[in-house]
């Protein structure tokens, strides 16, 4: 191969577990390729086909390159340049007039389009701390399997991916990871190599579930029904590590009397499985010491996502499991990264703090909020919102309120985009952000153990600006004066962690700037010896804090919110539950726009089962309109066994203008929260389906 012309050291900025290290290759000025780095551990070289395109995203025709205000109706997407000037101006007038008078009128939304600590939530934080905005309660994806982890474990913590590859037993429960974590996948495949078992626990014949040696379809939301029926197993027969559980857990005689309730029988009705298939995971499960369990979101998407993240994290503390370093569980690993949040966000900004705290509002209800007249118990209208990172227009449940809520005219909508997303045909302003290419940041991972530096590879595309520079540049126009709202990237990065964390060994910004990453010092087996993080140091199966929150302190099976269990009348009605996980070429609605990642997705399909497509006289091919009482959206039917009976899968998310009908999955998901961490419960949604 002949060496490139110039290669550049990236991150890959995406929100996915892998974090991957990528080279570019930059030809007078331009990113010409991106690719894995070999040097990398976790990337080994490789990554996946989506970004491996990344080139053709930051120099996409479509790429935002100027200021825009609108000119149009709200969300016909008409837009004029402006200068930047302009468009500070505008946003500086409209933001200080709202906060002088109502500052909670104001809210930022923003999610993980980069999951960049800078470029992520620090200037952006501050400056909205400073005016004393409404706080966003971040919670639209992870937030009901972190607060599972933190009141098990203590924190966002796990076995570590690398060894997942000496695994005996893998466990692959609410996880899709050839679309979603490949480089797991990578490790998974290296363990069946061995002689692994690989199970897959997915309603779906996932591509993952389809590569595995067995395939548990159970119900969606019943997750938490399955783990407290294993426990029930392990507990009655006594395959249980009493020295384990001795030392290094608290509160197993209540979690007994609570597992006892969870006959096999009584699970397999549950979770419309067979009573063998419950005892036999058991056996293997008990019966293998390197038994590996690799969580992920898709189970926590439920109303009782967030218990039945605490019941399956609770398993390895009761076999032992964790004495081995392949053996445990694991859903995010984000925890053991030493962040300095509030260095980062500076909450101490807040006019007031810590006495006065803004209020906070869940951004899987943006729905309600926007469209919400403002009362004592709500606060304010909402007057302005500032999205970054994110397109709520597309991704948020129950799409139809939350375009209701853009589309007002007495809103002032301001967008930090890369491309003309759904919810940028809503924006008065419209400012272009810089790509992972064209910005400095740090990084963390929630599927591996490095920290990482991405530094800017090209000059930004147009007038493109970092997130950073844009809040810096609108707090100028604003005469703001506070310090922290004008810190340099760099000086940003260099406070992201806390360098005196052991984990870090005693590295700084500018080492991990030379070096591009850092494996973080943690135990190869983290709790072979105990170690949680939780008030008693132990694996909580009873947690004292869940009392405190009056909720629950044992783990225990919620039916979901839309079921037949839990919502009969409902059910009666609109009697298949409807899931609509990642596609494979999309992350998120990001790259939907990308024309060669959307070709081989072709257009938005339903799964159906053929029982369920035979009773409603619908033929693979036809297309169908999948409703509810909240909305409808159409799509093309395949008529498969992948989905079990009674299942709908329309792999997401669309770009609701790139879909025929201009509309999404969201149309007919809920602004409904989990049990704990107040999580959306996107697969907790029962539909019909009817020929179009
Ligand atoms: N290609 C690609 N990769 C991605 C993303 C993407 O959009 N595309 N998104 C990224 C993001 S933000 C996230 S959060 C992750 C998401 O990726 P994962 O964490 O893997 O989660 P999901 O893909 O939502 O769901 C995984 C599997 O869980 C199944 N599932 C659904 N409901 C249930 C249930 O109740 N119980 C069980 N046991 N399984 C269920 C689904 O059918 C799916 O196959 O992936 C990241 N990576
Ligand atoms: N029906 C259904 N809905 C879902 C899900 C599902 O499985 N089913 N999954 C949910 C989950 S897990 C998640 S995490 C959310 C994800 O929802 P979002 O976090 O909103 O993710 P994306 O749709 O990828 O949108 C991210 C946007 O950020 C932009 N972006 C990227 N980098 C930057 C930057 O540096 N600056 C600025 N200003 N913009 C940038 C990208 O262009 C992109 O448009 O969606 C949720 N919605
Ligand atoms: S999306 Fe995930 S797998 Fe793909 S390059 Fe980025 S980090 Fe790696
Ligand atoms: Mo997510």
């Amino acid at each position: 191969m002949n060496a490139p012309a110039e290669f550049a050291r990236a991150v890959c900025p995406h929100d996915c577990p892998d974090t991957c290290a990528m080279r570019v290759t930059v030809e007078n000025g331009r990113a010409i390729k991106v690719s894995g780095d070999p040097e990398h551990p976790p990337t080994q070289g490789v990554l996946c086909t989506k970004v491996t395109r990344y080139a053709e995203r930051v120099h996409h025709p479509k790429r935002l390159t100027q200021p825009m205000k609108r000119v149009g109706r709200k969300g016909e997407g008409r837009f004029e340049p402006i200068n930047w000037d302009e468009a500070n101006r505008i946003a500086a007038e409209r933001l200080g007039e709202i906060a002088q008078r109502a500052p909670e009128a104001i809210l930022p939304y923003s999610y993980a389009g980069t999951m960049g600590l800078v470029q992520g939530d620090s200037i952006a934080q501050r400056f909205f701390h400073k005016l004393g905005a409404s706080r966003l309660d971040r919670a639209i994806c992870a937030a009901a399997g972190a607060a599972g982890l933190r009141y098990t474990f203590g924190s966002s913590l796990g076995m570590l991916t690398e060894y997942f590859a000496e695994s005996e037993v893998i466990l692959i429960w609410g996880a899709n990871p050839i679309a979603s974590n490949l480089h797991f996948w990578t490790r998974a495949q290296e363990a069946k190599r061995n002689g692994a078992k690989l199970i897959a626990i997915d309603p779906y014949r996932s591509l993952t579930a389809e590569k595995c040696h067995q395939h548990i379809a159970l119900k969606p939301g019943t997750d938490g029904a399955l783990a407290l029926g294993m426990m029930h197993v392990l507990i009655t027969e006594d395959r249980l590590d009493h020295d384990y559980i001795a030392a290094h857990t608290h509160g197993f005689d209540a979690l007994k009397a609570r597992a006892l309730t969870y006959t096999p029988a009584r699970v397999a009705g549950i979770c419309g499985i067979e009573e063998h298939v419950v005892v036999d995971l058991a056996h293997l499960y008990a019966s293998t010491r390197k038994a590996a369990i690799r969580m992920n979101y898709g189970l926590q998407r439920v109303r009782g996502g967030g218990n039945a993240v605490r019941a399956i994290a609770c398993l390895p503390a009761l076999t032992g499991a964790w004495r081995e370093r392949a053996g445990g569980v694991l859903l995010s690993s984000s925890g053991w990264a030493p962040v300095d949040t509030n260095a980062l966000q500076r909450p101490d900004l807040i006019p007031g703090w810590p006495q006065h705290q803004p209020r906070i509002i869940n951004m899987n209800q943006i729905g309600d909020a926007l469209t919400h007249a403002g009362d004592a118990a709500f606060g304010p209208k909402v007057e302005a919102i500032v999205v970054y990172n994110s397109n709520p227009v597309a991704v948020a449940p129950e799409s139809a309120k939350v375009a209701a809520g853009f589309a007002r005219e007495d809103l002032f909508t301001i967008v930090l985009e890369q491309f003309q997303t759904d919810t940028a045909d809503y924006a008065d302003l419209l400012l272009p952000a810089t790509t992972q290419l064209e910005h400095l940041d740090v990084h963390k991972s929630y599927g591996h153990t490095h920290v990482m530096a991405n530094l800017p590879a090209i000059a930004p595309v147009g007038e493109a600006r970092p997130n950073t520079e844009i809040f810096r540049s609108i707090a100028r126009a604003m005469g703001l004066t506070e310090p922290a709202l004008f810190e340099s990237d760099e000086d940003v990065a260099a406070h992201a962690f806390d360098w005196s964390d052991s984990a870090l060994g005693g590295a700084d910004w500018a080492a991990l700037k030379r070096e591009g990453w850092l494996k973080l010092n943690i135990p190869e087996a983290p709790f072979a010896n105990g170690g949680f993080r939780t008030p008693t140091g132990k694996c909580e199966f009873h947690s004292e804090a869940l009392a405190k929150d009056g909720l629950d302190p044992l783990p225990d099976y919620l039916p979901p919110h839309e079921s037949a269990d839990g919502a009969p009348e409902l059910a009666a009605r609109y009697p298949l539950a409807m899931i609509s996980p990642p596609a494979r070429n999309f992350l998120n609605s990001t790259f939907v726009n990308v024309e060669s990642l959307r070709a081989t997705e072709g257009e938005p399909h339903v799964d159906l089962h053929p029982a369920d497509a035979a009773r409603r006289e619908i033929t693979d091919g036809d297309e169908v309109r999948v409703f509810n009482d909240r909305g409808s959206m159409r799509a093309r039917a395949r008529v498969t066994d992948r989905v079990r009976k009674g299942l709908v899968v329309g792999l997401s998310i669309w770009w609701k203008k790139l879909a025929p009908d201009g509309r999404n999955a969201n149309e007919v998901t809920s602004q409904a929260l989990t049990d704990l961490g107040g999580s959306a419960t996107f697969y907790d949604c029962l539909v019909e389906v009817e020929r179009a």
